[in-house]
């Protein structure tokens, strides 16, 4: 039998390290086409050898000699201006030792590759590079080459989305399952996959396609069963770019759970908008324990200029509704984007201080990727030249705000609250020093004084 062996390259800890999901699911659909397949992951091995983890890997891969070998590039960079950090030389590194351990084809894949395949492609020198959803375009590349054939194009294009049936497993590496519920608190899952919605900045259409395929309900609880009876999570995230869809499968979901008694603590994000009690007491019931609202900006002007369908009220309504039924949230707000003026920045930080048990995470300007609508608007407006390269980070700052301003202004705003995070670069720090205590989940809820109540959440 053919042996193929995935590893995860990304080492990013920031906000917390996060179980390799997409590898999982790719290294499942190997095994179903009947190879031998195996996973690792960099920032496993750094963790458990003691800080550096091309010895071990390199043991791994001459010990076993796999015929083929994939790696996971997760992201681009931290999208954090100014000057965000480039997961670029790490991947470089890892491919240089990866090539001096064995000679097999090796294929790169995952979210930073879809945005950036070619780019990604010629930085690294690796053989090939899948685009888009890996299980079936992965397993077929196989077959090809180990019939000895080549595919047409070094960049295979997995455009035609799977079925919803497919996009699922229950399988999860045993070793990285329990370092990461340890080290990121958490296990992770998809319910479905797409996003309908355009809003001007985000990648996720571009990612996942612009309609929802749902997996059945059904199918989904018997994987969040499969994590907590086989890897023993006691916190999961439902990993959907919105979890709550025009459709109600959120709600499905949500029945289902609490139909079978599965009450372990979750996360999701959600988009605000109008939601019903009973749908919000049944999330409860289900286990939803906090939220992250996809809110963005803070301003009715600026929410528009995003190209969302939903103003601050919402927000603002969403929030409190979740809040009484004891469903903690957060806000991540990226000041600067679309339609923003010295009259939105202090609007909105009017309006976020109107929250009760929020915390709020700002940050300036939007980096853009390809095919996302923000990049026309700062063609349009002169920011940016058309045909840009957007391997190398660019950020939308609208042109009335000066951004030494805008930094300095939410610097003063957000220094009086300890749930009003901007620019703490003690955060994940601290977030991984909670982990290691034992909490579970994002724990950003710890930067609420008023639910210090953690003593029951901590497992050991
Ligand atoms: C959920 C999520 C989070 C959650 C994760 C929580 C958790 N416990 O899992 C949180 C909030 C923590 C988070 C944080 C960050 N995230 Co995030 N996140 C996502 C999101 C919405 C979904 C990721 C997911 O689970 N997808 C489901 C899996 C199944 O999909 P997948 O990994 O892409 O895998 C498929 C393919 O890529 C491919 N594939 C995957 N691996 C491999 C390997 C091989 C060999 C092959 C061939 C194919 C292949 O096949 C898979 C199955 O179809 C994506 C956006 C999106 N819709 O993709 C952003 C996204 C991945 N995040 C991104 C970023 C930037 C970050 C942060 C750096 C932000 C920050 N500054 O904090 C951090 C980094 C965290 C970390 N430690 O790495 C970027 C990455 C690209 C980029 N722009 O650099 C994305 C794409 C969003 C964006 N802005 O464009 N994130
Ligand atoms: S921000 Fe959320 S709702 Fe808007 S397009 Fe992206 S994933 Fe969809």
């Amino acid at each position: 039998m053919k042996r193929i062996l995935l590893i995860n390259g990304n080492r990013t800890t920031e906000p917390y390290p996060v179980y390799p999901l997409g590898m999982s699911l790719v290294a499942s659909a190997l095994r179903q086409r009947g190879y031998d397949c195996r996973e690792t992951d960099l920032y496993y091995l750094q963790e458990t050898s003691g800080g550096e983890p091309f010895t071990p890997l390199g043991a791994l891969i001459t010990g076993w000699e796999p015929d083929l070998v994939g790696l996971a590039l997760r992201n681009v960079d931290n999208v954090s201006w100014p000057v965000p950090d480039a997961c670029t030389p790490g991947y470089i590194e890892a491919v240089g030792h990866i090539r001096r351990f064995t000679k097999a084809p090796l294929v790169l894949g995952g979210s930073a590759l879809t945005l950036f395949p070619r780019r990604l492609l010629e930085e690294t020198g690796a053989d090939y590079g899948i685009a888009g959803e890996g299980e079936s375009a992965f397993a077929d590349l196989a077959d090809t080459l180990f019939s000895g054939g080549r595919p047409a194009d070094r960049i295979i294009r997995a455009d035609g989305y799977l079925d919803p049936g497919s996009a699922g497993s229950r399988d999860r590496d045993p070793d990285l399952a329990r370092f990461y519920l340890s080290a990121g608190g958490m296990l992770n899952l998809q319910a479905k996959r797409g996003c309908p919605h355009r809003c001007a900045y985000c990648s996720y259409p571009a990612l996942e396609g612009r309609c929802y395929r749902y997996r059945p309900a059904a199918n989904v609880v018997d994987e969040i069963e499969s994590l907590r009876d086989r890897y023993g999570a006691d916190f999961y995230m439902i990993t959907d770019s919105v979890f709550n869809d025009a459709g109600g499968h959120w709600l499905e979901t949500a029945e289902e759970l609490a139909r079978r008694g599965i009450t372990i603590p979750w996360t999701c994000y959600l988009r605000p908008g109008r939601f019903r009690d009973a749908d919000v007491a049944l999330l409860k019931r289900a286990g939803l324990h906090s939220v992250e609202w996809g809110t963005d900006c803070c301003t009715d002007t600026t929410l528009a200029a995003m190209g969302k369908d939903f103003g601050w009220n919402e927000v603002a309504a969403s929030h409190e509704q979740f809040r009484q039924q004891g469903i903690y949230g957060s806000h991540f707000i990226m000041f600067g984007g679309p339609g923003e003026t010295p009259s939105t920045v202090s609007k909105g930080i009017a309006n976020l201080s109107s929250l009760n048990q929020a915390v709020v995470f700002a940050g300036i300007g939007i980096r853009m990727f390809p095919d996302t609508p923000i990049v026309a608007r700062a063609v349009a407006e002169g920011l940016l030249e058309p045909g840009a390269d957007l391997f190398e980070p660019r950020f939308y700052i609208s042109p009335a705000v000066d951004p030494l301003w805008l930094d300095s202004t939410l610097k003063t705003a957000f220094a009086v609250r300890s749930d009003r995070v901007y620019g703490d670069s003690t955060l994940s720090e601290k977030t991984r020093m909670m982990h290691g205590l034992g909490y579970r989940g994002p724990v950003w809820d710890f930067l609420l004084e008023e639910r210090m109540d953690r003593r029951r959440r901590r497992t050991r």
